[in-house]
């Protein structure tokens, strides 16, 4: 048994306090409004939760020191804009043991911090102090389904698995089945994101537009919402799982979901003012744009859908000219790395990795390929078994280096598949990507010359050897263009 504390009495914080409750654990719920506080110790039913019935045993209170001094477990369940504000609240009465789990789906605004740093943001001191373990708790999971005990699947991220792993057993023996997952920020970003995909599914059927358009919406939203995650760093797989594409699912296809009927509404030809009345709830996806459109700008994230919804209720653009916007987009494949290099690299992987194959990587343009280049990578080959080397592209040397290549994309990624030192060439997009690279290529050295040195140290975090060899230093493409000339 143990002590829990939940802050916010919304049908969330009451479905959570209800099963918690039912399977023997100790339960105070906090809310900062007095006639909501009497009202729910009176007839513990939720005005939103109709033909629910609380258990008598789940105390209410309006004092936060309550639901919080002595508890195991303290749950923030309160709308994403006022996490700041009850973190500050709790502060003279909690301690780094307690577990401390948000609930709530959102991103900061005005930081564009995820919830669980806003909380250490407040109670920490920053990434090497106290609370850099708070936990997020984020999926496919209707209040108003777990609080009629449907059998549900939620995820509890957090760096540190203990407390992730304490957060699932707390849960054992309910209807909630717990998945860990070491990638908060890929959690808490799906959480966020969706409740946006889940506006457009809305404002689609409000259209009259049916199941194949909500389906491509659902779709090219998760693929949006994965493109944002790895810029971010965050792990592939959490957009795949249950806090990305289940939790996406549930929600755009759901009548229980606010967003969906919220932007069902708009759809209609109802103002985001006027749907959020008539909705009567907060409608998360409207409090999520305005942090993932500068998301997505600053890490130079293409996201048409999310950029759509925010036309529609922010700038007052017509439903109906978004979607024909939308539809009318240039043409894209759905792979954005050759099938053939997957299929390959899975092979590799999956017949060498066993015997402890170790795997090198570096970057770069490679431009006029000479025996500078060559001297890299046959060393870079030397270090491993299995040499990859990230390409730039075109357009990321030319707008990103300042380099105009002599040779294409192409032409330089043939040469390089002719080495035999070289066994894969990727598209290198973008200065973030290595952090994910590392993660998806199961990297464990970087190499660079040494004109980068100390430039990519961090990469050390992946648990990755980073080399800076020597350069060649007589020859360069420039010097090769320049004595041509
Ligand atoms: N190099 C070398 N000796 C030379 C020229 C280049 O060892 N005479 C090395 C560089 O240090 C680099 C690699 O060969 O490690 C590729 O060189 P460039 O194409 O010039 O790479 P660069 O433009 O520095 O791009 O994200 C990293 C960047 O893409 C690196």
């Amino acid at each position: 048994m143990k002590a829990v504390g939940i802050l916010g009495a919304g049908t969330w914080g009451s479905a959570i306090a209800k099963v918690l409750c039912e399977i023997g654990n100790e339960v105070t719920v906090w809310s900062p409004i007095e006639t909501e506080v009497s009202e729910l110790n009176a007839t513990h039913i939720h005005k939103n939760l109709p033909g629910v019935v609380i258990p008598k045993d789940v105390k209410y209170t309006c004092d936060i020191a309550e639901a919080c001094i002595g508890k195991d477990f303290i749950f923030f369940v309160v709308p994403s804009v006022f996490i700041r504000s009850t973190a500050e609240k709790i502060k003279p009465y909690v301690n780094e043991k307690q577990i401390l789990v948000i609930a709530s789906k959102g991103i900061e605004d005005s930081t564009l911090m995820t919830l669980t740093d806003v909380v250490r943001d407040v109670l920490g001191d920053g990434d090497k102090g106290k609370y850099n373990d708070v936990v997020a708790f984020s999926g496919p999971a209707h209040a108003e389904e777990v609080a009629g005990n449907m059998p549900t699947t939620i995820v509890s991220a957090c760096k540190k698995m203990k407390r992730a792993e304490a957060v699932e057993r707390l849960f054992r023996s309910s209807c909630v089945r717990v998945y860990t997952n070491p990638d908060v920020h890929g959690v808490e970003l799906c959480g966020a994101v969706k409740n946006i995909i889940a506006l457009a599914c809305g404002i689609s059927s409000g259209l009259g537009f049916g199941d194949n358009t909500r389906a491509a919406l659902i779709t090219r939203g998760i693929a949006e919402i994965t493109r944002l995650g790895l810029a971010m760093g965050c792990a592939e797989q959490t957009f795949a799982g249950l806090a990305g594409t289940g939790d996406i699912v549930v929600t755009s296809t759901s009548m229980h979901s606010r967003n969906n009927r919220a932007g069902t509404l708009m759809g209609k030809g109802y103002t985001p003012e006027e749907a959020i009345k008539a909705v009567g709830m907060v409608v998360e996806g409207i409090n999520a744009l305005p942090a993932t459109t500068k998301l997505a700008k600053k890490y130079g994230v293409d996201m048409p859908i999310v950029a759509g919804v925010d036309m529609i209720v922010n700038k007052g653009v017509k439903p109906v000219d978004i979607l024909a916007k939308l539809m009318n987009r240039s043409y894209k494949s759905e792979l954005n790395k050759s099938q053939t290099d997957l299929v390959f690299e899975n092979l590799v992987v999956k017949n060498k990795k066993k015997n402890g194959m170790t795997r090198v990587i570096t970057y770069g343009s490679f431009d006029l390929l000479h025996y500078g280049h060559i001297n890299l990578l046959r060393r870079a080959k030397s270090l491993g078994d299995y040499l990859v080397v990230a390409l730039s592209t075109d357009e990321f040397s030319q707008n990103k280096k300042n380099k105009k290549c002599y040779f294409s994309y192409e032409q330089r990624k043939m040469l390089l598949e002719s080495l035999r030192f070289v066994d894969l060439v990727i598209p290198e997009e973008s200065w973030e990507q290595k952090l994910t690279d590392m993660r998806e290529f199961r990297i464990d050295t970087f190499v660079m010359g040494d004109d980068w040195e100390g430039k990519f140290d961090y990469l050390e975090n992946e648990g990755v050897d980073v080399i800076y060899l020597p350069r060649t230093p007589e020859i360069s493409s420039d010097k090769i263009k320049k004595d041509i000339k």
